[in-house]
């Protein structure tokens, strides 16, 4: 008994210098981010009842990845993860389980590659309205996002010097 209350004295000592960083990280607002985030995210004006498309930049801050794994909107009867592929000169979309955001990194869905795809629109898209829709991940993560109806994507926002 001796010897596990020395041991116990010993890790608590040695634990203390540790955790006044892990705390002081954890009060950063910045650090507040423990699930990929939607930027940009926009979806083309559509007619009720057709389907519509929506794009966005899928950002992940956080140190492990994480998949988009489904999306939920109440103005449509079923979201579904889309990719567009060209074969042959021809353009095609498939149906995706997943869509992967490494960690520290982004997947942008885009015009040409991955969409989501709001089947059976309850109500035509206007340009300029908003909707929001539920991002969920494989991490269990629900994320919320307000996609806007526009003809174009929206600008960058910062210091996005990439090409589009
Ligand atoms: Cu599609």
């Amino acid at each position: 008994m001796r010897h596990i209350l020395i041991l116990m004295a010993g890790l608590a000592v040695a634990t203390a210098p540790l955790q006044a960083p892990a705390a002081a990280q954890v009060a950063k607002p910045t650090l507040n981010s423990a699930a990929p985030r939607a930027e940009q995210a926009w979806s083309r004006p559509a007619a009720q009842g057709g389907a519509g498309a929506g794009f966005m930049r899928l950002v992940n801050a956080t140190a492990r990845p994480d998949a988009l794994v489904g999306a939920e909107t109440g103005i449509a009867r079923e979201t579904q993860i889309h990719r567009t592929t060209v074969t042959d000169g021809v353009a095609s979309m498939q149906r995706q389980a997943a869509a992967s955001v490494p960690a520290g990194g982004q997947l942008v869905f885009a015009p040409g590659g991955y969409h989501l795809m709001f089947m059976g629109l309850k109500r035509p898209l206007k340009a300029g309205e908003r909707f929001p829709v539920t991002l969920v991940f494989s991490s269990g993560a629900r994320v919320k996002a307000e996609f806007v109806v526009a003809v174009a994507p929206p600008a960058a926002a910062g210091h996005d010097h990439h090409a589009h």
